[in-house]
Formats: C-alpha cells, sequence, structure tokens
C-alpha cells in the first residue's frame, strides 16, 4: 500500500540523517599501507647486523585504524626469503585468504619483488594487536604494532588517558634468524637462544620510552613480540590497571607485574603517581621449563618532566625468573569486561574436544645431519599428530577447491589416542615419547559452538606453552596444574563474565579450557606462540564450512593470492 506523502518525505529525512551521522560517527576509512620488505643493516651490541625489515624500519610501521575501517597493505618482497604476513588478533571475517600463515591460508609471497595485497575489515574489535611475519624465523625482526582505536563517539570504556605508549619487546640474535631456525632444524633440537631481549627494537637499557607528568594516567600498549619467551613486566615504584588483553576489554585489574606471553598483549593504566624521579621499565624472562637457565632483562626508562635529573633511575624488583605462580596467578585474575555491546559466553556446546599437547620426539629424517641417531629429533604435536605445513599448495586453497586429496585429511582427532598421566613424571615414559606427523584438520560446521580442554604433556619436560588461535578469540573458562578432570574442574568454570583472548598460555604441566563460536569460514591454525615450537609441528586446523547466509560465505580468493 502506498505511504501518504508527507509520511513517505519524513522518512526519506529521517534515513539521510541516520546516514550522515553514522557516517560521521563511523567515519569508516580506508587504511592503506605499502610494505616492503627487504634487508636493513642495524648496530646492536657493537655489531653490525643484517635484518629483514619493512621499509627499512625495526620495528616496523605502526598501522591504525578503527571499528569499521578496511586495511589494505601492499606487501612487496624484496628480501631473499619467502614471506608472507600474520595480523595477530584480526578476525578475519570473510577475508580468511589475508590472514597470512605461511602454507595454511596462502603460498608465500616470493623473493624478488614477489606482491600480494592484504585487505581486511576491522569488525568490532578495539585495542592493541599486532603484524608479524609468520613464515621461518622471520618475524624476530618483521613485526609491528598495530592499534585499534574506538570509535570517537564510544571512546574507551574507561577515563580517557593522557596519553599513550606502544612498548614492543622483542629478542634479539647476533645472527641471521634464518641461520638460527635452519641449524636448529638440522640438529632436530632447540634453537640457539636470543643474546638480548629488547624494547622497541632496542637493546641499549638507559633510552627513554615515555615522559609523563605527576598526576597523569597514561596507556601502555604492551606486545610480547619475543620468538620464544614469555615475559615478566614491570615499573618500578608504579603500578598498573589491566583494561584489556588480546585486544578483548578485561574489568580492571590492579596489580604491579604483567606477564605477557608471546603473541599476547595488554593495555594497562599507569597513574604516573610517584616521586617525580626517573624509573625503569624492565621485561625479564619468565622461564617455566624445569632446569632452564636461559634469563635476560631488558629495561627503558620513564621519565618525570620537572624531575631532580641528579636521583640515578630506580629499577623494579623483578619475580625470579621461574616465578610460575606469578604468572599464573596473573593470567587467572583476568576477567571480561561486560558491555552492552558485548557477545557473552555461549552456554550450549556442540563439539567438545580434549587437546593433548608437547614436545616430544620423531626419528631422524635422513637429511637430518646434525640430529642425534638415537634420541632422535624434537617434535612438537597435538592429540600425538605432528603437523606437517603441505609443499604443493596451503590448506585454504584447497579447502577452497573442495578437494582436500593429498593436502590434508580431517582425520584430527577429538581425543588424545591413549589416556595417560598426561601432566606426570610417568608421562616421561619412553613409550609415549614417539608422535606421529600428518597434515590433520579438524571440520566444524558453520556456526557451531566448540570447547576445547588444552592439556600440556610432560613427555618431553613440562613447560607453558602459549596457545594462539587465528580467525577467533575465544573464551578462557577456566585453568590449572595437572590432569583437567572433567567432574572436578568443570564446577570451576566461569560461565559469567571469563575474559577473551586469542592466544591463552596454558600452565606448565596443566590445563586451560576455551570455548568459541565457528562462525568464520575459512581453514584457521591453532598452534604455539614459541617460534621454535611451531616447525616442530606444535599446531593443529580448524576448517570451518560456509554457512547458510551470504554474509556466512567466504568470498573467492583475491586475483593476486599468491599460489605456490
Ligand atoms: C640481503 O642480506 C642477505 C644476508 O646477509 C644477503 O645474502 C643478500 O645478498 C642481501 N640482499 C640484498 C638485495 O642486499
Ligand atoms: C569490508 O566491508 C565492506 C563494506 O561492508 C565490504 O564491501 C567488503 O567486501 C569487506 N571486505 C572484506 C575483505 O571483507
Ligand atoms: C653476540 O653477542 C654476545 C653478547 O653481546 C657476545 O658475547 C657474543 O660474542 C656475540 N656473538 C657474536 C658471534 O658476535
Ligand atoms: C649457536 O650457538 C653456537 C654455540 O654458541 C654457535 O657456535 C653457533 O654459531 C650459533 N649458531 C648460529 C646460527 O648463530
Ligand atoms: C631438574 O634437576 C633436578 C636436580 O638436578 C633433577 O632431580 C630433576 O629431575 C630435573 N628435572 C627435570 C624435569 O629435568
Ligand atoms: C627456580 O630456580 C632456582 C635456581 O635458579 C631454584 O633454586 C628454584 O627451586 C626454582 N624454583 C622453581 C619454582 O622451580
Ligand atoms: C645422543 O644421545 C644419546 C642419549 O642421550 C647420548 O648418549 C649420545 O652421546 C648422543 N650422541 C651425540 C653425538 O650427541
Ligand atoms: C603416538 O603415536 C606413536 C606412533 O604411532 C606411538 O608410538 C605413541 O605411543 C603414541 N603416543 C601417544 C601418547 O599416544
Ligand atoms: C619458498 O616457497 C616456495 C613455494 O612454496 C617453495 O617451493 C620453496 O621451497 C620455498 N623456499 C624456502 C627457502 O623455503
Ligand atoms: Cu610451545
Amino acid at each position: 500500500m502506498a505511504q501518504p506523502r508527507p509520511l513517505l518525505l519524513l522518512r526519506l529525512a529521517f534515513a539521510l540523517c541516520f546516514l550522515l551521522i553514522r557516517c560521521m560517527l563511523a567515519d569508516a576509512a580506508i587504511v592503506e599501507h605499502t610494505f616492503n620488505v627487504g634487508n636493513l643493516t642495524v648496530e646492536r651490541l657493537g655489531r653490525s647486523q643484517v635484518i629483514t625489515a619493512v621499509n627499512g624500519q625495526f620495528p616496523g610501521p605502526k598501522i591504525e585504524a578503527r571499528d569499521g575501517d578496511t586495511v589494505v597493505v601492499h606487501v612487496v618482497n624484496n628480501s631473499p626469503y619467502n614471506m608472507s604476513i600474520h595480523w595477530h588478533g584480526i578476525l578475519q571475517r570473510q577475508s580468511s585468504w589475508a590472514d597470512g600463515p605461511n602454507m595454511v591460508s596462502q603460498c608465500p609471497i616470493r623473493p624478488g619483488g614477489g606482491r600480494y595485497t592484504y585487505r581486511f575489515n576491522i569488525t568490532g574489535q578495539e585495542g592493541t594487536l599486532w603484524w608479524h611475519a609468520h613464515v621461518s624465523f622471520l618475524r624476530a625482526t618483521v613485526y609491528g604494532a598495530l592499534l585499534l582505536r574506538p570509535a570517537p563517539a564510544e571512546g574507551y570504556p574507561f577515563d580517557k588517558p593522557h596519553r599513550e605508549a606502544t612498548i614492543l619487546l622483542g629478542e634479539w640474535w647476533n645472527a641471521s634468524v634464518v641461520d638460527v631456525e635452519r641449524q636448529a632444524l638440522l640438529a632436530g633440537g632447540a634453537p640457539n637462544n636470543s643474546v638480548a631481549l629488547t624494547i622497541n627494537g632496542l637493546v641499549d637499557g638507559d633510552h627513554q620510552l615515555l615522559a609523563v607528568e605527576r598526576g597523569r594516567t597514561y596507556l601502555l600498549r604492551i606486545v610480547n613480540a619475543a620468538l620464544n619467551y614469555q615475559l615478566f613486566f614491570k615499573v618500578a615504584a608504579h603500578s598498573f590497571t589491566v583494561v584489556a588483553a588480546d585486544a578483548c576489554y578485561t574489568d580492571p585489574y590492579h596489580t604491579d607485574v604483567i606477564v605477557v606471553a608471546p603473541g599476547q598483549t595488554v593495555d594497562a593504566l599507569m597513574r604516573a603517581d610517584a616521586h617525580p624521579g626517573r624509573y625503569y621499565m624492565a621485561a625479564q624472562v619468565y622461564q617455566s621449563l624445569a632446569n632452564a637457565t636461559y634469563s635476560a632483562t631488558a629495561t627503558a626508562l620513564i621519565t618525570y618532566y620537572h624531575q631532580d635529573d641528579a636521583t640515578p633511575p630506580e629499577m623494579p624488583s623483578m619475580p625470579a625468573f621461574n616465578d610460575s605462580a606469578t604468572a599464573e596467578r596473573f593470567y587467572a585474575g583476568l576477567t571480561g569486561l561486560l558491555r552492552d555491546s558485548t557477545p557473552t559466553v555461549p552456554l550450549h556446546v556442540d563439539t567438545r574436544m580434549l587437546v593433548t599437547f608437547g614436545l616430544g620426539v620423531t626419528p631422524c629424517a635422513p637429511e637430518q645431519t646434525l640430529c642425534n641417531r638415537t634420541l632422535g629429533s624434537v617434535a612438537g604435536s597435538m592429540n600425538n599428530v605432528s603437523f606437517q605445513f603441505p609443499a604443493a599448495m596451503s590448506l585454504l586453497e584447497a579447502h577452497m577447491r573442495g578437494d582436500p586429496d593429498g593436502v590434508y585429511t580431517r582425520e584430527f582427532p577429538d581425543r588424545p589416542p591413549v589416556m595417560f598421566d598426561f601432566s606426570g613424571e610417568a608421562g616421561a615414559g619412553a613409550a609415549f615419547a614417539f608422535t606421529s606427523k600428518g597434515t590433520k584438520v579438524k571440520a566444524l560446521r558453520y556456526g557451531e559452538t566448540v570447547e576445547v580442554v588444552l592439556q600440556n604433556t610432560a613427555i618431553l619436560g613440562a613447560e607453558n606453552h602459549p596457545l594462539h588461535l587465528h580467525g577467533f578469540n575465544f573464551y578462557v573458562l577456566a585453568q590449572g596444574a595437572g590432569n583437567f578432570n572433567a567432574h572436578r574442574h568443570v564446577r570451576a568454570y566461569n560461565l559469567v563474565n571469563p575474559h577473551q583472548r586469542n592466544t591463552v598460555a596454558v600452565p606448565t604441566g596443566g590445563w586451560a579450557v576455551i570455548r568459541f563460536t565457528a562462525d568464520n569460514p575459512g581453514v584457521w591454525i591453532m598452534h604455539c606462540h614459541l617460534d621454535s615450537h611451531l616447525p616442530f609441528g606444535l599446531a593443529m586446523i580448524f576448517e570451518v564450512d560456509d554457512g547458510p547466509t551470504p554474509d556466512a560465505v567466504l568470498p573467492p580468493p583475491p586475483p593476486d593470492y599468491p599460489r605456490c
């Protein structure tokens, strides 16, 4: 039935106003960058080192975007290595092609000027994330911050900080990291430790990172971009209020020590309420592996305006490098901030999985020249499958063709093949040490809810592995020590306000339970974010089907999509 003309006009006017206001508020923009990847020579520790870097910068360029923006990054690879870039924590809804893990979502961008344009939307995400290379060990130097700011009309769910500082924590080798990885793989063992930690790329411990005014509050955006170590972070004479983890808001959480695993981020408010002076911020290795000895600390300065320069800077007192209790207290203390717009944890579960993971061994491969033939080669595994990256075609391309034959199978098991005392010393029995290899995925129907009990094993040393899931944020329902026990531990689940993140540091010899909704079609890797464990095969894949509606379908790949 036709509407009376004045009413129609009124409706039109309203619609126009609405659109105008929406545009003004949302102001969706295209954030465009060109990333030229190439050699860069830098001086560190009194020695010059050729590294792989983006646009001649180390750390690489910062990307800043808002909810609703489209990010477009043209990557040009002039480095000598295969390259791919992952936008860590970006949900990549309907853009699995832009996710980045080498041979999972794409074949590499080839050296000698190979190109690929990553294109993705920021949908409903705010906070601190980062981007990094997802091939070989190259993320040691190919990384940068990716800051997602709230819409101006919306603002932070906490008092607006006076200023902010991005703090990228990393590791430094005075060798080519590609050589470090190659040597480890040939020997079938652990790679050389780094020689130093870095803060914003610097090893010099006295550089000023932030100047503060007494009484003001600062937002510290802390990213652990280290390859292989979790870190404790402190600032002398100051404490923090954590407000987000992995770009998911948390309830305000007061602490004087922050713990970040590789891949994770923490947004923390710091009030400058100390005596005006100079203070060190320090990042120190948190070592969860029993009897391991590597420890390192990096520092930088926070200086008050109008301070008395004569006083030497104060150093924070750090936890012991092996203080797992402090690390686990920090992780377990986080809860999610409930806002009107925040989805809450799904209460119904369609698929339950128990996934054991850790390190074991496989026999030396014939080409492994340095491998100990008696001991074998170190292998990571999940449910006793050591993940093998395909060689001829990426998993996502095979998925899109609808023909996984010869690339992967859908045989990833929901449970470990054998139940044993996973976290106990008995788990170290030689009977369990060997692991099988394969490229097996867990297929999920679009929209189903998945709960995964992540259970650490102690087969080749118990340690805290940070597991990172691509394509989703998950809720962390509970974590604990020893073996997961459904009867006892289900009661401990937080189903009210669990925090969300994309990387969970599963306690040493313990477990964590995560839940997520498989509402993003594509192929998504879940892997240990200790970079030394990824080539060992500590990874698995979720393959999510298309859904019934157009917004639940993975569009075809972009025309410049790299194929092998
Ligand atoms: C980049 O550095 C590597 C390693 O030092 C070297 O082999 C290569 O020739 C360099 N490439 C260019 C284009 O300078
Ligand atoms: C991003 O959003 C725009 C507008 O909704 C849409 O046209 C475009 O296809 C999206 N791009 C990707 C890569 O999803
Ligand atoms: C690497 O750096 C460390 C620490 O400064 C130094 O002791 C070592 O000799 C360096 N190694 C090489 C090969 O330069
Ligand atoms: C690893 O460390 C060993 C022992 O310090 C050293 O000989 C070797 O050159 C290092 N490897 C690389 C790739 O730097
Ligand atoms: C750690 O060292 C102690 C003392 O040497 C030894 O008893 C213990 O078995 C070691 N633990 C591991 C996991 O290697
Ligand atoms: C931490 O290491 C020290 C030695 O460096 C050792 O005495 C202590 O028992 C270790 N603590 C834990 C909790 O492993
Ligand atoms: C290989 O490992 C065995 C068992 O730990 C050890 O006895 C042997 O010395 C190792 N061989 C070499 C060449 O390191
Ligand atoms: C894993 O598989 C290997 C090889 O099939 C087998 O030897 C080993 O016992 C299995 N381990 C576990 C924990 O299931
Ligand atoms: C680079 O990628 C190509 C294509 O996947 C592959 O054939 C080649 O082995 C890779 N090179 C290295 C050094 O990994
Ligand atoms: Cu690991």
